[in-house]
């Protein structure tokens, strides 16, 4: 049981000794790969994980439109504005999907939204960057939502129902984002001088913030080792990363673009490319709220949040109104 071989590793992770009966239970049906229903008996820091990563997650898909969206208006034809709108407009969706999943843990959406705005929950460090040319778009669709299915394709057997199947549909519509990015990367590549620089700089900027995006190194990773253990992560941090940089540099050749990093190399023995980490400190800084953008991206989801206020309680009085006309003729 992997709970017996991470015993006494000093990451928090229970030896089974440790675990009480329900606890030994909960693990035994963990490692069977059943999954885990809402109504189940759940340890408490296993309900506490899932909402912290399941509303961080919804949150990012959320936070995720703004870079995007900030484009839809300047596409450079009818037909890119139409996929990019349909893309962003999936976004939304991929984040109520996760947030109905969450609240089957008894958080109400409304509560993960102030605790997002508040500063409590975070999003994805990498919609803290800015999107400055049309062929950001393509970089994201390429590098970011390829990120993205690199860690979301493994969280389809995730241990939590509602989150495994949320990702199950979550996946296909980002294959379809993935694919898009690199259309408009192919297309600027292959363009003019200027359209291929303009791509170049895309994936210059874009490069280390997606791998930021899988986290910190495991060495740092806090919660590794007890959300493996629970299969509510099922690779580590640095798994990912290395399969994300093994995947894209060659599309990136096949791009005919340079990944910005002296230090690619093949590494024949292992199997994977060598390559040059993040600047963490950057990335703990992002994380923290020093990041290019993140003031706005927070000042433009508390305006959204104020200037729906109305209808959440038009709604709200509306659903009152239903409730007590119901009432009266029953
Ligand atoms: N950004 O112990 P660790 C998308 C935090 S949306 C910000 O390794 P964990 C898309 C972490 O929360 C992509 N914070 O954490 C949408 C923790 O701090 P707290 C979103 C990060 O949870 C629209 C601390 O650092 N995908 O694809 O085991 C358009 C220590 O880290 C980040 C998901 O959310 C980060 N990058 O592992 C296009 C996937 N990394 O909470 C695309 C689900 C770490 O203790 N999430 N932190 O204060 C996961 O798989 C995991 O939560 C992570 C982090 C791998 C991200």
């Amino acid at each position: 049981m992997y709970a017996q071989m991470v015993k006494s590793t000093g990451t928090g992770v229970k030896s089974t000794e440790e675990m009480s009966a329900e606890e030994r239970a909960f693990q035994a049906r963990i490692d069977a790969g059943e999954k885990i229903e809402p109504k189940d008996w759940m340890p408490e820091g296993y309900r506490k994980t899932l909402i912290r990563q399941i509303g961080q997650h919804a949150h990012s898909e959320i936070v995720g439109q703004l870079p995007e969206g900030n484009w839809i208006t300047r596409a450079p034809t009818l037909e890119r504005k139409a996929i990019l709108l349909a893309k962003v407009q999936d976004e939304a969706g991929h984040g109520l999907y996760l947030y109905c999943a969450a609240e089957t843990l008894g958080v109400s959406r409304d509560e993960m939204t102030e605790m997002l705005l508040d500063g409590r929950m975070k999003y994805s460090s990498i919609f803290n960057y800015p999107t400055l040319t049309w062929a950001d778009m393509g970089a994201v669709g390429w590098l970011v939502d390829g990120a993205a299915i690199m860690n979301q394709v493994p969280l389809q057997r995730t241990s939590f129902g509602p989150y495994s199947r949320a990702m199950i549909r979550v996946c296909k519509e980002e294959s379809f984002h993935q694919r898009q990015g690199f259309d408009i990367m192919m297309k600027m590549a292959q363009g003019t001088p200027q359209q291929k620089a303009m791509a170049q700089d895309a994936l210059n900027r874009f490069w280390y913030p997606a791998l930021m995006m899988f986290g910190p190194s495991d060495k740092d990773s806090v919660h590794s080792a007890q959300s493996m253990a629970w299969k509510i992560k099922m690779n580590t941090n640095d798994e990912l990363r290395q399969k994300f940089v093994d995947q894209t540099v060659p599309q990136a050749e096949y791009l005919g673009l340079t990944v910005p990093d002296e230090n690619l190399k093949w590494n024949e023995e292992k199997g994977g490319y060598d390559f040059s980490e993040p600047d963490w400190e950057e990335f703990f800084e992002v994380i923290k709220g020093n990041g290019p953008c993140n003031t706005d991206r927070l000042a433009a989801r508390n305006k959204a949040w104020d200037d729906g206020k109305w209808v959440r309680e038009g709604l709200m009085a509306h659903a009152e109104k239903k409730r007590a006309r119901k009432m009266a003729a029953e």
